[in-house]
């Protein structure tokens, strides 16, 4: 291109976007930036065509050259037009579909389609794009926008199955349970113009609108991973999203920042707005502070396409473009898809009390298919006609269905695993032996000969290798590391992730060695044996709503694998609250899909103020209901050991929540022997093995057994049994009662909990005693009540330690 026309062309590559006929309605008008006013001849004319038609490509913030030629090369090509008919019907079926629910359910929401109905040949474009890239396997997030329409015309649900959703067919079936019908997940195949299917998974979502987000690139990522080599290619994650949702919710930021990072890549996203210009009643000006929803997603190297929703050929060139860059550069890459919302929110809201004007615009507007139809010149009576008469049809079969229809089934790697309240007959054993302890502790403890190891890092190493062998007592670390390094022996995949998990926040695990020279990495749970399976430990970004988001989709589409996550310290964990309550605690209850997750959270009160002292077990335990969850605080290397190991080794796959230490980490009396490693399982309530015949009971959590022991050994004390619940939930009733029992000659039985009594297992634990052992008194010691976990100072924080635990020991 000669000088002066690059010039010229590349002040439209710039800032020919803002003046692109993008919004169907007229409303988002073209922005004159002076730079392209003054443009004009031949070449202005040619770059303004290029630029400034039905897609505004925003993208010369990329950075790398080869990506934006690639994309200018699109953008000024000529493009040849697509074959309009076939995407008329698709079209006409989308409108048709939304029509004929109106008619039939009024009053009931649906969050319909119409205004940007061009989605659903948008996503064909799409998916034929990547077929021809190697795409066999679509994960797909969305919310609740079109979701009905997009499980029809792009997941091949049958219509009935989506009208047995409005029928409310055989509700006995999902008393207290299941989910609105919009945000169901579903499974199933998109037939691909050549006959050949794309594999499609739609994720289960909640309301939380992009909470999805991280979930569906996470079980992106354990299909790829799944499927090996050629992976990324293989599965396409493609986001929906709302454009008030996209540039408010920081969640979907969180995850695009996963794009390039090794742990977290899914080789790009194609993400697609859903713009009808408007959130609920609140429009643009209110939602975002740049010009569009989109704007955000520069704060990465992603192309930004924005297009007209009623521009056809505009719509069919951008799914075309979106789906090649992501396939060639590895990229996310975003379509912003811009039209409008012909109804309410919900189809029960009145649009016009908030935007009378726009929505007497939008009464007198034709239906899309109307629009292409005439462009076309194409009558579609009686395409129509038949179209009513297939959907009347499919309501008729809902109508007379008895029976749920279930949208999708479990892929085979779920068939070994269950779900559904916890059954002791899928307990099997935990311990190995103190030989296989010995050679793992020598693989996990060397490095190669070359390698230029930290002194205290070759200490500790030193350390774990006398453990290993017996002649030290096993921490929390070592117990860790042997957990892991005997499950990855025989097979079972580990991913774990988590802010500065490698080395450990507290310096104890050191799952990647660091040559102090090179800054090599050397990673001995890669090397115990030969068919071992995978071990990965990622630093993560510092995140926690979508990293916690991401390893519960990994562990959805990884049930072989031990799936963790490790927040920083456990007070972090509230930032991902939304994963926590709307997936883990109820996902299976709402859409029946399991998940073995691990949560990892430091908790325990030792003077480092309101934030780095308490998980909120009370949070937790409010959750629990249905056996959703376990909720443990492994008070023992051992324990910790038998924990992680039951995890994955039993089939029964629920999520599991582990309150775990911070300076017990390595203390000697929360250590354990190789036996201890060895014994059969994990013990969900630690027995008193020293008292006899105690006037008390002292029951507990964590770190507090610890103390109470010290304590009682200082105090030389023989009246105080101290007994240690390691489960909290499932609530180990039988072992609680024997072990109660066996202390027969206790008056009293004395819950001790250092959380203020507004928090910790109080509330949840007492009256369980209380059931228990009725004829016995029960009280409690605890911090009083207080709106904040724990007091800033580190001295107060003493004297209130040595005086809860003064009350424990104070007879009343
Ligand atoms: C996190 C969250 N906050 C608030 C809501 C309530 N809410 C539901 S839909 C909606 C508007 C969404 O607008 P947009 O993202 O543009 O999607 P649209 O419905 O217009 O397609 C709001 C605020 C929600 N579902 N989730």
């Amino acid at each position: 291109m000669p000088a002066d026309k690059e010039r010229i062309v590349d002040v439209f590559r710039r800032w020919g976007y803002l003046q692109a006929r993008l919004d169907p309605l007229g409303y988002l008008l073209p922005e004159h930036h002076p730079e392209l006013l003054d443009l004009s001849g031949e070449d202005a004319d040619f770059a303004r065509g290029a630029y400034c038609g039905g897609i505004g490509a925003d993208f010369m913030h990329i950075h790398h050259i080869d990506r934006r030629r690639w994309i200018q090369e699109r953008m000024e090509s000529p493009a040849p037009a697509p074959d309009r008919g076939p995407i008329l019907d698709r079209i006409l079926r989308a409108e048709l579909l939304e029509e004929v629910l109106h008619g039939l359910y009024p009053g009931t929401k649906r969050y319909s389609l119409e205004g940007v109905s061009a989605l659903i040949p948008l996503l064909d474009e799409i998916l034929e794009a990547a077929s021809e890239s190697g795409g066999q396997e679509l994960m797909l997030g969305m919310s609740h926008r079109g979701r009905l329409n997009v499980m029809v015309h792009i997941v091949g649900k049958s219509p009935a199955d989506i009208f047995a959703g409005f029928e409310d067919v055989d509700p006995r079936s999902t008393l207290g349970g299941g989910d609105v019908k919009y945000h169901i997940g579903a499974a199933g195949e998109y037939r691909l113009r050549d006959g050949r299917t794309i594999q499609v998974q739609l994720v289960s979502n909640p309301s939380h609108l992009e909470a999805v987000d991280p979930v569906a690139i996470g079980r992106a990522r354990a299909r790829q991973d799944r499927a090996g080599v050629g992976g990324r290619a293989r599965v396409l994650p493609l986001l929906i999203h709302g454009d008030a949702a996209f540039a408010g919710q920081g969640v979907w930021a969180e995850t695009l920042n996963f794009a390039d990072l090794n742990g977290f890549s899914v080789g790009g996203c194609v993400h697609v707005i859903v713009n009808n210009l408007i959130g609920f009643t609140t429009p643009p000006r209110q939602l975002h502070s740049a010009r569009f929803a989109a704007d955000i997603a520069k704060r990465q190297p992603v192309p930004i396409l924005h297009v007209n929703a009623e521009d056809i050929d505009a719509v069919i060139r951008v799914g075309r473009i979106a789906a090649e860059y992501r396939s060639t550069f590895a990229s996310d890459v975003v379509v912003d898809l811009i039209g409008y919302r012909r109804h309410g929110h919900s189809e029960v809201d009145d649009p016009t009390i908030s935007q009378p004007k726009l929505y007497g615009l939008i009464k007198k507007h034709p239906p899309f298919s109307q629009i292409v139809a005439q462009q076309t010149g194409v009558d579609i009576t009686a395409s129509r006609r038949d179209i009513r008469t297939e959907f009347q049809a499919a309501q008729d079969e809902a109508a007379k269905a008895s029976e749920r229809p279930s949208l999708s089934l479990q892929p085979s790697y779920w068939q070994a695993y269950a779900g559904g309240c916890y059954n002791p007959a899928l307990e099997v054993d935990t311990g190995i032996s103190a030989d296989e302890i010995r050679d793992l502790a020598g693989t996990l403890t060397s490095y190669p000969a070359d390698f230029r190891i930290h002194p205290k890092v070759k200490k500790l190493l030193e350390q774990r290798a006398e453990m290993g062998k017996g002649t030290r007592p096993i921490d929390f670390g070592m117990a860790e590391t042997l957990a892991f390094g005997s499950l990855v022996k025989t097979g079972t995949p580990i991913r774990l992730s988590g802010q500065d998990s490698r080395r450990g926040t507290f310096n104890q695990r050191h799952a990647v060695l660091v040559d102090t020279e090179s800054e090599a990495e050397y990673v001995p749970l890669a090397h115990v044996g030969p068919n071992q399976g995978r071990c990965e430990i990622y630093n993560s970004t510092l995140s926690e709503v979508a990293v916690l988001g991401f390893e519960y989709g990994y562990s959805r589409d990884y049930p072989e694998a031990l799936v963790l996550w490790e927040a920083q310290f456990g007070d972090f964990a509230n930032g991902a609250q939304v994963i926590i309550d709307q997936f883990i605690s109820a996902g299976e209850d709402k859409w029946g899909r399991l998940s073995g997750v691990v949560l990892l959270l430091p908790h325990g009160y030792e003077g480092q103020g309101p934030e780095h002292s308490s998980a909120r077990i009370e949070r937790f335990l409010q959750l629990a209901a249905e056996d959703n969850m376990q909720i443990c605080q492994p008070s023992t290397a051992a324990q910790y050991f038998h924990v992680l190991r039951r995890q994955v080794l039993r089939a029964w796959r629920t999520p599991l929540i582990v309150f775990t230490p911070k300076s017990m980490l390595r203390h000697v009396s929360a250590s354990s022997t190789v036996e201890e490693l060895g014994r059969p399982r994990f013990l969900p309530v630690l027995p008193e093995r020293e008292v006899e015949n105690p006037l008390r009971v002292l029951v507990c959590t964590g770190k507090m057994g610890h103390e109470l022991r010290q304590e009682r050994s200082r105090r030389g004390d023989s009246s105080n049994a101290i007994v240690v619940l390691d489960q909290l939930y499932p609530f180990p009733v039988a072992e609680v009662r024997d072990e109660l029992l066996r202390h027969a000659t206790a008056a009293e039985v004395v819950w001790v909990q250092e959380e203020p009594a507004n928090m910790g297992a109080l509330t949840y634990v007492l009256p369980r005693l209380k059931r228990i052992i009725a004829h016995r008194r029960v009280r409690s010691i605890k911090r009083s009540a207080s709106a904040s976990p724990a007091t800033g100072s580190a001295k107060a924080h003493e004297l209130e330690q040595k005086t809860l635990i003064d009350m424990a020991f104070a007879t009343r």
